[in-house]
């Protein structure tokens, strides 16, 4: 029993250890929140020219906190998506667990995120608005099963030239504060996905 006490320390202490370990990250974002769209929505997401796409939240398949993001989409040729959280959305609930002004942009050379894939094939993208509203675009694969972070380090971005915000700045730098993220699964796909955990990782 003894023996059994001092192993259950020793787990302890090394999960600490590892919860230590991971402090470099900043948390952005825990998805903690009751899922609802439209415009007092938490989640600003939606589809068009025949694709479709559900939020809601998950309690049993998640990352941390007590919940991930659970999507489930239809991602047709020639249609769109979106599922994004942030500042200055037209879902005035959806911001993220920090405010963006209060982050030390400087200190982080990534964004990342964890993702509950099935190994679909299907392509993913990630995009982030900069302070000048400009999208940019960081593009996954779901080649792998259960959870994986995924690291989106800042310089891996690309700016979209497909589609931009009429009063983004189109400067072609990624300023910022970042004050947006938000997944899309890209045309001939449909699945299930759940997001969860948005981090920043330090230099
Ligand atoms: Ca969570
Ligand atoms: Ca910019």
């Amino acid at each position: 029993m003894r023996r059994i006490t001092v192993l259950a320390a020793a787990l302890v202490l090394g999960v600490a250890g590892l919860c230590f370990a991971a402090d470099n990250n900043l948390l952005l974002d825990d998805l903690e929140v009751t899922v609802s769209g439209g415009p007092e929505g938490t989640v600003d997401f939606g589809a068009g020219n025949g694709s479709s796409v559900d939020v809601s939240a998950s309690s049993d398949v998640k990352n941390s906190g007590n919940q991930a993001l659970k999507v489930v989409y239809d991602a047709v040729p020639g249609g769109y998506m979106y599922i994004a959280r942030g500042q200055g959305l037209d879902a005035k609930n959806a911001n993220w667990t920090l405010k963006p002004e209060d982050v030390k942009w400087a200190e982080y050379k990534a964004i990342s995120f964890y993702m509950y894939g099935t190994d679909s094939k299907a392509m993913i993208a990630f995009d982030i608005k900069d302070n000048g509203g400009e999208l940019w675009r960081f593009t996954l694969e779901d080649n792998f099963k259960g959870w994986k972070q995924i690291i989106c380090e800042f310089d891996k971005f690309m700016v979209r030239d497909d589609w931009q915000p009429e009063d983004a700045d189109k400067n072609g730098q990624l300023d910022f504060p970042i004050k947006i993220f938000q997944f899309e699964p890209l045309p001939g796909s449909k699945g299930t996905l759940y997001f969860d955990t948005v981090e920043l990782v330090k230099k």
